[in-house]
């Protein structure tokens, strides 16, 4: 079999997508997602100009080889806009080969190591009340793990939250929107959330949190000394972890679980927090960390050292990678959460899927391959528009700060 040609759509059914198509001599076909939000339109340069080329002719079942081929063959090795371009050819070889055998991608991986996919909501709201709303109402939809942000009294717009019941979306353009921020109201309202989330949801709902880079290490280890009462199942991404020591400290206040990595894209971004157990779940995807060939050496990392995974899931990753994600959480043996922002219906019409979510727990489908297609006549009505992830200013001296 001969890949003989590939092709990028890029389409914005209510948010920007990129994926990538393979063809073969045999008719088969397999997709994968590319989408990098904020920076997609480099990914799709990346791909055709530099990277199909080198595919036609080649054998799609050669999947480690090609992944290698891409990976020390671009010499400039690791980044998010490589990785993502990397998972996308990846993504659709797996798919592929898994249609090749006439099996569901999990199978090819190892089988089935789990009922379902336990997984966890978006709780938002502009206060406490309407964020325990919020929460109690995902609650009744079944799920057994909730995300919970709240706006901050004091700050104009703040992450994770849409206010306006609309869906919550972070890009929009034409340019960057600027945020405020100040960790000291951040640090003085949150705890109070949790009391209050936690006394209304009762003991058993798993509760999560993202801190979103913003938080210096020592403060990210009095929060999570501040939340122990409630029992969080993770705080997220507590401060920026291009220093990977910097949990070291972290860990040395609080017991409260940490989870990171949403923007790692390769294994080297975490091998030390995972050998030095700083962490306990691990957020790379198949669609920035290299497709499903590279979670796999991430995940196996992790099993060494009791860390799960906690793949992440917003809306800013296609159904594509939802699709695929769900197959190597079928699989993985230690997995420990699936992120599910939701998306529309709009989004979810451009790529028909085989997935299905039922009280709180996601379910692979049993079509050969991850399950999702891409209907190309519908992505043609949503063309591109450039959007950008906001940027992040401190409210009381402007400095720019972590979104
Ligand atoms: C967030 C993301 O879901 C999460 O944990 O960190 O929604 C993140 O803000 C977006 O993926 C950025 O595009
Ligand atoms: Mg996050």
């Amino acid at each position: 079999m001969k890949i003989t040609a590939a092709r990028v759509i890029v389409c914005c059914p209510g948010r920007n997508f990129v994926t990538l198509k393979i063809e073969t001599d045999e008719g088969l076909t397999g997709i994968g997602d590319a989408t990098l939000n904020g920076r997609e339109l480099s990914v799709v340069s990346y791909l055709e100009e530099h990277v199909i080329p080198c595919l036609i002719g080649r054998d799609p079942q050669q999947i480690e080889d090609i992944w290698q081929y891409l990976y020390k063959g671009a010499y400039w090795r690791r980044g998010p806009v490589t990785m993502t371009a990397i998972a996308a050819v990846d993504t659709a070889l797996w798919d592929i080969k898994a249609k090749i055998a006439g099996q569901p991608l999990y199978q090819l991986l190892g089988g089935r190591s789990r009922t379902g996919i336990m997984s966890y909501a978006h709780a938002t709201g502009r206060d406490t009340a309407e964020t325990v709303d919020e929460v109690l109402r995902h609650k009744e939809m079944g799920y057994l793990a909730i995300r919970a942000q709240s706006g901050i009294p004091g700050l104009n717009k703040v992450y994770g939250v849409s206010g306006n019941g609309r869906m919550y979306e972070p890009a929009d353009g034409p340019l960057p929107g600027e945020h405020d921020w100040s960790t000291e109201k951040y640090l003085r309202h949150t705890p109070g959330l949790f009391q209050a989330v936690r006394e209304a949801v009762g003991p058993d709902t798993h509760l999560l949190h993202d801190a979103h880079h913003r938080l210096t290490p020592i403060e990210a280890g009095r929060l999570g000394k501040e939340l122990e009462p409630f029992h969080l199942f993770w705080l997220e991404d507590p401060t920026p972890a291009e220093n990977q020591e910097a949990f070291k400290l972290i860990r040395h206040h609080t017991t409260t679980p940490l989870a990171v990595g949403e923007i790692f894209n390769t294994v080297w971004d975490c091998k030390d927090l995972i050998e030095q157990q700083l962490i306990d779940y691990i957020r790379t995807t198949v669609t920035h960390a290299g497709g499903i060939t590279h979670l796999r050496v991430i995940a196996n990392l992790a099993s060494l050292y009791q860390v799960r995974t906690g793949c992440h899931g917003a809306t800013d990753m296609s159904p594509v990678c939802m699709g695929a994600a769900l197959h190597f959480d079928t699989w993985v043996p230690n997995f420990g959460i699936q992120e599910h922002m939701a998306h529309s219906e709009e989004m979810l019409s451009v790529f028909p899927h085989d997935w299905r979510f039922e009280k709180g727990m996601l379910y692979c489908g049993e079509s050969p391959g991850h399950g999702v297609d891409i209907d190309e006549k519908l992505a043609a009505k949503y063309p591109y528009q450039r959007a950008y992830l906001p940027v992040n200013r401190l409210q009381h001296d402007g400095t720019l700060w972590s979104w």
